[in-house]
């Protein structure tokens, strides 16, 4: 946007890529040139970008416009012009690695990351970890998360990982049907915690997909929450979109959807 300051950072998660939603693949793609490129300073992307990442020979076993292939190109073009790039990794795409960082040309994190830009000192993760009252997804977590354990899931072929993907996707929607809500989202308590770790810190976070800005009492201090919206331009009404942090304040960005009529509609 010619003449307008750029922004200091955007956020985003849980965009959740797949061949089998392409409209959002196309939302998406839009809000990094509407929204990301020559706006902001830096994109930070807080997990499950891709619906499911086998490893980082997703890239190249693809035809040269595949999912990856589109995805990877975007995000170098934003890097080559400057912009910094920062991922984390969702409970989904945790196997994204050096490759990937690599030809996108943005640095991995760790979760939780904590940081300052300008006046805003900021806590992010990706989510997942604070839902520590869901203990089956934690244990599976602490299994896949292991360096050992995945060594030795990414020797395997990648067509031998995407069937055993698909299982685990099976079985995780079976199991979180017999969850409750409450379960699946964070735990208050470890919420907390986190902020206690950080202070002065305002926490961002995916994964739950229940945007929302809270606040918690840390300290007899209040403290800041912000939880980030999941990606589907195919629901209705669609979502997607991300937080804009300019001058130390954050705000909401929605995405802008073709097939949705109460979709925001560009300025004029
Ligand atoms: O993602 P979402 O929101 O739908 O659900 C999550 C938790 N589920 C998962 C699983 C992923 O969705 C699917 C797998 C992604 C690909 C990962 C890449 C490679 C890994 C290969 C694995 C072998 O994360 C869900 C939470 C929910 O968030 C809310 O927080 O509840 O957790 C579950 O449902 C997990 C189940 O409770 C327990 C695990 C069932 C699978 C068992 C398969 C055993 C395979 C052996 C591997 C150790
Ligand atoms: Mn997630």
């Amino acid at each position: 946007m010619i003449g307008a300051t750029r922004s200091d950072a955007v956020f985003v998660s849980d965009v959740h890529l797949s061949y089998e939603h392409p409209a959002t693949t196309e939302a998406f793609l839009r809000f990094i040139d509407e929204e990301v490129a020559g706006r902001t300073a830096r994109l930070y992307i807080l997990g499950d970008l891709f619906e499911y990442w086998a490893g980082d020979d997703e890239i190249e076993n693809e035809l040269g416009d595949s999912l990856a292939q589109r995805t990877v190109t975007a995000l170098r073009a934003l890097s080559d012009s400057g912009i910094a790039l920062a991922f984390m990794a969702g409970n989904r795409d945790f196997l994204i690695g050096h490759a990937f960082a690599k030809a996108a040309g943005l640095t991995i994190l760790a979760d939780p990351h904590r940081m300052r830009i300008g006046d805003a000192d900021l806590v992010v993760s990706h989510g997942d970890a604070l839902c520590v009252d869901d203990i089956d997804y934690q244990q599976f977590r602490a299994t896949v998360r292991e360096p050992e354990w995945q060594r030795g899931f990414l020797a395997k072929p990648l067509a031998e990982r995407r069937a055993v993907i698909a299982g685990v996707r099976i079985k995780s929607e079976e199991a979180k049907r017999g969850k409750a809500a409450e379960i699946m989202d964070v735990n208050d308590a470890a919420v907390c915690t986190l902020l206690a770790a950080s202070p002065e810190a305002v926490l961002i976070h995916g994964h739950t997909h229940r945007p929302a800005h809270h606040m918690h009492a840390v300290d007899a201090k209040p403290r800041e929450r912000w939880v980030l919206t999941d990606w589907d331009a195919d629901a209705m009404p669609a979502r997607g979109g991300g937080f804009v942090l300019r001058d130390g304040k954050l705000s909401v960005v929605v995405a802008r959807f073709d097939n949705d009529p109460s979709s925001p509609r560009p300025a004029p």
